[in-house]
Protein backbone atom coordinates (compact mmCIF):
# COMPACT_ATOMS: atom_id res chain seq x y z
CA UNK A 1 0.00 0.00 0.00
CA UNK A 2 1.28 3.40 -1.37
CA UNK A 3 1.28 6.39 1.31
CA UNK A 4 0.55 10.02 -0.77
CA UNK A 5 0.85 13.39 1.59
CA UNK A 6 -1.16 16.10 -0.87
CA UNK A 7 -0.76 20.35 -0.06
CA UNK A 8 -4.21 21.88 -0.98
CA UNK A 9 -5.91 18.76 -0.56
CA UNK A 10 -9.35 20.59 -0.10
CA UNK A 11 -9.26 22.41 -3.38
CA UNK A 12 -11.14 21.13 -6.72
CA UNK A 13 -8.07 19.23 -8.10
CA UNK A 14 -6.76 17.52 -4.41
CA UNK A 15 -10.54 16.30 -3.95
CA UNK A 16 -10.54 14.83 -7.25
CA UNK A 17 -7.20 13.59 -6.61
CA UNK A 18 -8.05 12.01 -3.40
CA UNK A 19 -10.55 10.30 -4.70
CA UNK A 20 -8.12 8.96 -7.51
CA UNK A 21 -6.04 7.60 -5.23
CA UNK A 22 -8.46 6.24 -2.42
CA UNK A 23 -9.59 3.76 -5.43
CA UNK A 24 -6.18 2.73 -6.32
CA UNK A 25 -5.94 1.85 -2.51
CA UNK A 26 -3.19 4.77 -0.80
CA UNK A 27 -3.25 6.01 2.18
CA UNK A 28 -3.73 9.35 1.84
CA UNK A 29 -2.43 12.28 4.15
CA UNK A 30 -3.88 16.11 3.37
CA UNK A 31 -2.68 19.06 4.57
CA UNK A 32 -5.15 21.61 5.72
CA UNK A 33 -4.71 25.33 6.09
CA UNK A 34 -5.91 25.90 9.60
CA UNK A 35 -8.99 28.78 9.70
CA UNK A 36 -11.79 29.80 11.51
CA UNK A 37 -14.23 28.08 8.49
CA UNK A 38 -14.38 24.89 7.88
CA UNK A 39 -12.90 24.89 4.15
CA UNK A 40 -13.22 21.16 3.61
CA UNK A 41 -16.92 21.07 1.58
CA UNK A 42 -15.29 18.93 -1.50
CA UNK A 43 -14.40 16.24 0.94
CA UNK A 44 -17.31 16.16 2.93
CA UNK A 45 -18.30 13.02 1.22
CA UNK A 46 -15.59 11.08 2.14
CA UNK A 47 -14.71 12.70 5.73
CA UNK A 48 -17.77 11.29 6.71
CA UNK A 49 -17.63 7.93 5.49
CA UNK A 50 -16.53 5.91 8.62
CA UNK A 51 -14.73 2.82 6.16
CA UNK A 52 -12.32 6.14 4.69
CA UNK A 53 -12.06 8.95 7.22
CA UNK A 54 -9.01 8.26 9.46
CA UNK A 55 -8.54 4.64 8.25
CA UNK A 56 -7.37 5.67 4.73
CA UNK A 57 -7.79 9.38 4.24
CA UNK A 58 -6.27 11.59 7.36
CA UNK A 59 -5.89 15.08 7.48
CA UNK A 60 -3.03 17.62 9.33
CA UNK A 61 -3.19 21.22 10.12
CA UNK A 62 -0.35 23.11 8.45
CA UNK A 63 0.28 26.68 6.81
CA UNK A 64 2.63 26.24 3.67
CA UNK A 65 5.15 28.79 5.43
CA UNK A 66 5.32 26.66 8.69
CA UNK A 67 8.22 24.49 8.13
CA UNK A 68 8.54 22.58 11.17
CA UNK A 69 5.30 21.32 11.32
CA UNK A 70 5.13 20.24 7.81
CA UNK A 71 8.63 18.19 8.42
CA UNK A 72 7.18 16.74 11.58
CA UNK A 73 4.00 15.67 9.20
CA UNK A 74 6.20 14.08 6.82
CA UNK A 75 8.51 12.31 9.08
CA UNK A 76 5.04 11.11 10.70
CA UNK A 77 3.09 9.82 7.25
CA UNK A 78 6.25 8.92 5.76
CA UNK A 79 4.67 9.49 2.06
CA UNK A 80 5.98 7.72 -1.16
CA UNK A 81 4.79 10.05 -3.27
CA UNK A 82 3.69 14.36 -2.44
CA UNK A 83 1.41 15.78 -4.76
CA UNK A 84 1.91 19.93 -3.84
CA UNK A 85 -1.28 21.41 -4.69
CA UNK A 86 -1.59 24.39 -2.49
CA UNK A 87 -0.51 28.20 -3.27
CA UNK A 88 -2.69 31.18 -4.16
CA UNK A 89 -4.02 30.32 -6.88
CA UNK A 90 -6.03 33.41 -8.32
CA UNK A 91 -4.25 35.55 -11.14
CA UNK A 92 -6.05 38.32 -10.97
CA UNK A 93 -6.31 38.43 -7.00
CA UNK A 94 -2.20 38.10 -7.47
CA UNK A 95 -1.86 41.84 -8.33
CA UNK A 96 -3.44 42.52 -5.10
CA UNK A 97 -1.70 40.57 -2.73
CA UNK A 98 1.86 39.80 -4.85
CA UNK A 99 3.95 39.09 -1.28
CA UNK A 100 1.16 36.42 -0.31
CA UNK A 101 1.24 34.74 -3.53
CA UNK A 102 5.06 34.56 -3.74
CA UNK A 103 4.99 33.57 0.20
CA UNK A 104 3.10 30.33 -0.40
CA UNK A 105 3.44 29.95 -4.29
CA UNK A 106 6.81 30.29 -4.74
CA UNK A 107 8.96 30.11 -1.23
CA UNK A 108 6.21 27.52 0.07
CA UNK A 109 7.41 25.14 -3.30
CA UNK A 110 11.14 25.97 -1.61
CA UNK A 111 10.56 25.26 1.91
CA UNK A 112 8.91 21.66 0.85
CA UNK A 113 11.97 21.09 -1.88
CA UNK A 114 14.16 21.75 0.99
CA UNK A 115 12.46 19.84 3.79
CA UNK A 116 12.73 16.41 1.47
CA UNK A 117 16.36 17.05 0.30
CA UNK A 118 16.93 16.50 3.93
CA UNK A 119 14.64 12.99 4.34
CA UNK A 120 16.51 9.33 4.25
CA UNK A 121 13.46 8.24 2.75
CA UNK A 122 13.18 10.97 -0.22
CA UNK A 123 9.45 10.80 -1.54
CA UNK A 124 8.90 11.58 -5.24
CA UNK A 125 7.42 15.66 -5.56
CA UNK A 126 5.36 16.61 -8.09
CA UNK A 127 4.33 20.10 -8.16
CA UNK A 128 1.28 21.88 -10.16
CA UNK A 129 2.99 24.61 -12.27
CA UNK A 130 1.04 26.31 -14.46
CA UNK A 131 0.50 27.89 -17.89
CA UNK A 132 0.77 31.09 -16.42
CA UNK A 133 4.74 30.63 -16.42
CA UNK A 134 4.78 31.77 -20.69
CA UNK A 135 2.46 34.80 -20.15
CA UNK A 136 3.33 35.97 -23.21
CA UNK A 137 5.56 33.68 -25.06
CA UNK A 138 6.16 33.92 -29.04
CA UNK A 139 5.15 30.58 -29.85
CA UNK A 140 1.64 28.64 -29.77
CA UNK A 141 0.91 26.25 -28.56
CA UNK A 142 3.31 25.83 -25.67
CA UNK A 143 5.77 22.97 -24.86
CA UNK A 144 8.11 22.39 -22.32
CA UNK A 145 10.69 23.77 -24.20
CA UNK A 146 8.98 27.09 -24.52
CA UNK A 147 11.23 29.82 -22.81
CA UNK A 148 9.42 31.31 -19.61
CA UNK A 149 7.61 35.23 -19.88
CA UNK A 150 5.42 35.71 -16.81
CA UNK A 151 3.74 38.66 -16.51
CA UNK A 152 1.47 38.59 -13.87
CA UNK A 153 2.91 37.94 -10.03
CA UNK A 154 1.22 34.37 -9.65
CA UNK A 155 3.09 33.70 -12.88
CA UNK A 156 6.08 34.70 -11.82
CA UNK A 157 5.88 33.13 -8.37
CA UNK A 158 5.29 29.78 -10.69
CA UNK A 159 8.33 30.33 -12.40
CA UNK A 160 10.37 30.56 -9.51
CA UNK A 161 8.97 27.37 -8.21
CA UNK A 162 9.00 25.39 -11.61
CA UNK A 163 12.74 26.13 -12.00
CA UNK A 164 13.30 25.47 -8.25
CA UNK A 165 11.85 22.13 -8.96
CA UNK A 166 13.90 21.79 -11.86
CA UNK A 167 16.55 22.58 -9.84
CA UNK A 168 16.22 20.09 -7.13
CA UNK A 169 15.87 17.32 -9.51
CA UNK A 170 19.14 18.37 -11.27
CA UNK A 171 21.13 19.51 -8.87
CA UNK A 172 20.07 17.14 -5.86
CA UNK A 173 18.70 14.00 -7.92
CA UNK A 174 15.05 14.23 -6.32
CA UNK A 175 12.32 12.47 -8.10
CA UNK A 176 11.19 15.48 -8.56
CA UNK A 177 8.29 16.74 -11.44
CA UNK A 178 6.44 19.95 -12.76
CA UNK A 179 2.70 19.07 -14.40
CA UNK A 180 3.12 22.44 -16.08
CA UNK A 181 -1.21 22.44 -16.19
CA UNK A 182 -3.53 24.50 -18.12
CA UNK A 183 -6.78 25.75 -16.75
CA UNK A 184 -8.80 23.21 -15.75
CA UNK A 185 -11.92 23.09 -14.59
CA UNK A 186 -15.23 21.08 -13.14
CA UNK A 187 -18.48 21.75 -10.73
CA UNK A 188 -16.02 21.56 -8.35
CA UNK A 189 -14.17 24.65 -9.45
CA UNK A 190 -13.60 27.77 -6.86
CA UNK A 191 -16.71 30.42 -7.73
CA UNK A 192 -14.28 33.39 -8.43
CA UNK A 193 -12.81 32.14 -11.64
CA UNK A 194 -14.19 32.70 -14.64
CA UNK A 195 -15.73 29.47 -16.12
CA UNK A 196 -17.55 28.66 -12.51
CA UNK A 197 -18.74 32.48 -12.15
CA UNK A 198 -20.29 31.85 -15.83
CA UNK A 199 -21.79 27.98 -15.08
CA UNK A 200 -23.31 29.26 -11.51
CA UNK A 201 -24.96 32.89 -13.33
CA UNK A 202 -26.06 30.97 -16.30
CA UNK A 203 -28.11 28.82 -13.93
CA UNK A 204 -29.73 31.19 -11.61
CA UNK A 205 -30.54 33.86 -14.62
CA UNK A 206 -32.13 30.66 -16.02
CA UNK A 207 -33.94 29.73 -12.68
CA UNK A 208 -35.05 33.71 -12.41
CA UNK A 209 -33.00 34.45 -9.45
CA UNK A 210 -30.63 36.52 -11.09
CA UNK A 211 -30.59 38.91 -14.03
CA UNK A 212 -27.13 39.10 -15.29
CA UNK A 213 -23.33 38.70 -14.32
CA UNK A 214 -20.83 41.23 -13.97
CA UNK A 215 -17.39 40.13 -16.02
CA UNK A 216 -13.85 42.08 -16.97
CA UNK A 217 -12.36 41.48 -20.05
CA UNK A 218 -14.19 39.01 -22.46
CA UNK A 219 -11.09 38.53 -24.90
CA UNK A 220 -8.64 36.43 -23.28
CA UNK A 221 -8.60 33.16 -24.77
CA UNK A 222 -7.84 29.82 -22.47
CA UNK A 223 -7.26 26.07 -22.83
CA UNK A 224 -9.33 24.79 -20.58
CA UNK A 225 -9.70 20.97 -20.32
CA UNK A 226 -11.60 19.08 -17.38
CA UNK A 227 -10.13 18.73 -13.77
CA UNK A 228 -11.07 15.34 -13.08
CA UNK A 229 -9.26 14.25 -16.32
CA UNK A 230 -6.03 16.26 -15.16
CA UNK A 231 -5.41 14.31 -11.67
CA UNK A 232 -5.31 11.19 -13.91
CA UNK A 233 -1.86 12.58 -15.59
CA UNK A 234 -0.54 13.76 -12.33
CA UNK A 235 -0.50 10.00 -10.91
CA UNK A 236 1.04 8.88 -13.85
CA UNK A 237 3.76 11.39 -13.87
CA UNK A 238 5.06 9.97 -10.58
CA UNK A 239 4.85 6.34 -11.87
CA UNK A 240 6.72 6.93 -14.77
CA UNK A 241 10.44 5.61 -14.37
CA UNK A 242 11.83 9.08 -14.40
CA UNK A 243 11.35 12.23 -13.34
CA UNK A 244 10.52 15.14 -16.07
CA UNK A 245 8.19 18.18 -16.88
CA UNK A 246 4.93 17.65 -18.85
CA UNK A 247 2.72 19.84 -20.24
CA UNK A 248 -0.51 19.17 -19.42
CA UNK A 249 -3.65 20.80 -21.63
CA UNK A 250 -6.13 19.79 -24.41
CA UNK A 251 -4.28 21.60 -27.27
CA UNK A 252 -7.46 23.95 -27.97
CA UNK A 253 -7.89 27.48 -27.17
CA UNK A 254 -11.82 29.47 -26.41
CA UNK A 255 -12.03 32.93 -25.82
CA UNK A 256 -14.40 33.46 -22.70
CA UNK A 257 -16.98 34.67 -25.21
CA UNK A 258 -17.28 30.80 -26.33
CA UNK A 259 -17.49 30.01 -23.00
CA UNK A 260 -20.26 32.21 -22.31
CA UNK A 261 -22.00 31.40 -25.62
CA UNK A 262 -21.85 27.56 -24.77
CA UNK A 263 -22.43 27.88 -21.31
CA UNK A 264 -25.46 30.08 -21.80
CA UNK A 265 -26.32 27.92 -24.77
CA UNK A 266 -27.08 25.00 -22.17
CA UNK A 267 -30.02 27.00 -20.65
CA UNK A 268 -31.53 28.46 -24.11
CA UNK A 269 -30.37 31.91 -23.31
CA UNK A 270 -28.30 34.87 -25.16
CA UNK A 271 -25.43 35.15 -22.80
CA UNK A 272 -25.48 38.61 -24.79
CA UNK A 273 -28.17 40.21 -22.50
CA UNK A 274 -26.82 38.69 -19.22
CA UNK A 275 -23.38 39.86 -19.20
CA UNK A 276 -22.27 43.35 -17.74
CA UNK A 277 -18.32 44.14 -17.83
CA UNK A 278 -16.65 46.00 -14.93
CA UNK A 279 -13.26 47.36 -14.51
CA UNK A 280 -12.92 45.72 -11.07
CA UNK A 281 -12.53 42.34 -12.74
CA UNK A 282 -9.72 43.38 -15.54
CA UNK A 283 -6.38 42.67 -14.69
CA UNK A 284 -3.26 45.31 -15.26
CA UNK A 285 -1.77 42.93 -17.61
CA UNK A 286 -2.92 39.63 -18.86
CA UNK A 287 -1.23 36.08 -20.53
CA UNK A 288 -2.03 36.00 -23.95
CA UNK A 289 -2.37 33.08 -26.35
CA UNK A 290 -1.69 30.46 -23.46
CA UNK A 291 -2.43 26.89 -25.36
CA UNK A 292 -0.38 23.87 -24.57
CA UNK A 293 0.47 21.28 -26.81
CA UNK A 294 0.39 18.31 -24.81
CA UNK A 295 2.08 16.01 -27.13
CA UNK A 296 4.92 14.42 -25.27
CA UNK A 297 2.20 13.35 -22.18
CA UNK A 298 0.41 11.49 -24.82
CA UNK A 299 2.88 10.05 -26.03
CA UNK A 300 5.22 9.21 -22.83
CA UNK A 301 2.84 8.97 -20.74
CA UNK A 302 -0.21 8.01 -22.70
CA UNK A 303 -2.47 10.56 -21.56
CA UNK A 304 -5.26 12.77 -23.47
CA UNK A 305 -7.94 15.30 -22.10
CA UNK A 306 -11.15 14.40 -23.92
CA UNK A 307 -13.49 17.02 -22.16
CA UNK A 308 -13.40 20.86 -23.50
CA UNK A 309 -15.88 22.85 -24.85
CA UNK A 310 -18.79 22.70 -25.13
CA UNK A 311 -19.12 20.09 -23.10
CA UNK A 312 -17.02 21.20 -20.79
CA UNK A 313 -19.40 24.62 -20.23
CA UNK A 314 -22.75 21.99 -20.30
CA UNK A 315 -21.61 19.90 -17.79
CA UNK A 316 -20.49 22.35 -15.28
CA UNK A 317 -23.87 24.12 -15.93
CA UNK A 318 -26.14 21.15 -15.30
CA UNK A 319 -24.40 20.92 -12.02
CA UNK A 320 -24.86 24.31 -10.75
CA UNK A 321 -28.65 23.55 -11.95
CA UNK A 322 -29.22 20.57 -9.85
CA UNK A 323 -27.07 22.43 -6.68
CA UNK A 324 -30.34 25.02 -7.39
CA UNK A 325 -32.66 22.68 -7.72
CA UNK A 326 -31.59 20.20 -4.67
CA UNK A 327 -31.49 24.00 -2.54
CA UNK A 328 -34.87 24.83 -3.68
CA UNK A 329 -36.22 21.32 -2.28
O1 LIG B 1 -10.68 31.94 -14.60
P1 LIG B 1 -9.49 32.83 -14.52
O2 LIG B 1 -9.35 33.64 -13.29
O3 LIG B 1 -8.24 31.91 -14.77
P2 LIG B 1 -6.68 32.23 -15.05
O4 LIG B 1 -6.35 33.63 -14.71
O5 LIG B 1 -6.39 31.81 -16.45
O6 LIG B 1 -5.95 31.31 -13.99
C1 LIG B 1 -6.32 29.94 -13.75
O7 LIG B 1 -5.65 29.09 -14.64
C2 LIG B 1 -4.21 29.09 -14.52
C3 LIG B 1 -3.64 28.14 -15.58
O8 LIG B 1 -3.97 26.84 -15.28
C4 LIG B 1 -3.83 28.67 -13.11
F1 LIG B 1 -2.49 28.64 -12.99
C5 LIG B 1 -4.45 29.61 -12.11
O9 LIG B 1 -4.16 29.17 -10.79
C6 LIG B 1 -5.96 29.62 -12.29
O10 LIG B 1 -6.46 28.34 -11.97
O11 LIG B 1 -9.49 33.84 -15.77
C7 LIG B 1 -9.55 33.38 -17.08
C8 LIG B 1 -9.77 34.56 -18.03
C9 LIG B 1 -8.78 35.70 -17.85
O12 LIG B 1 -8.46 36.21 -19.13
C10 LIG B 1 -9.58 36.76 -17.07
O13 LIG B 1 -9.13 38.11 -17.28
O14 LIG B 1 -11.06 35.12 -17.74
C11 LIG B 1 -10.95 36.53 -17.68
N1 LIG B 1 -12.05 37.07 -16.86
C12 LIG B 1 -13.03 37.90 -17.34
N2 LIG B 1 -13.87 38.22 -16.36
C13 LIG B 1 -12.27 36.84 -15.55
C14 LIG B 1 -13.44 37.57 -15.23
N3 LIG B 1 -11.63 36.09 -14.63
C15 LIG B 1 -12.14 36.05 -13.37
N4 LIG B 1 -11.52 35.27 -12.44
N5 LIG B 1 -13.25 36.75 -13.01
C16 LIG B 1 -13.95 37.53 -13.91
O15 LIG B 1 -14.96 38.17 -13.57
Amino acid sequence: MKTALITGITGQDGSYLTELLISKGYLVHGIVRRSSTTARARLDHLFHREDIYNKQLFLHYADLADTTTIRRIMLKCVPDEVYHLAGQSHVGASFEIPETTCEFTAMGTLRLLEIIRDLERKPKFLHISSSEIFGRPDQAPQNEQTPMRPVTPYGIAKAFATQMVTLYRESFGLFACNAICYNHESPLRGESFVTRKITRAAAAISRGLQDSVSLGSLDGRRDWGYAAEYVEVMWRMLQHEQADDFVVATGSDFSVKDFLSASFRTVGLDWKNHVTQDPRYMRPSEGTRLVGDPGKAERVLGWKAKTTLPKLAELMVQADLEKLDRVAV
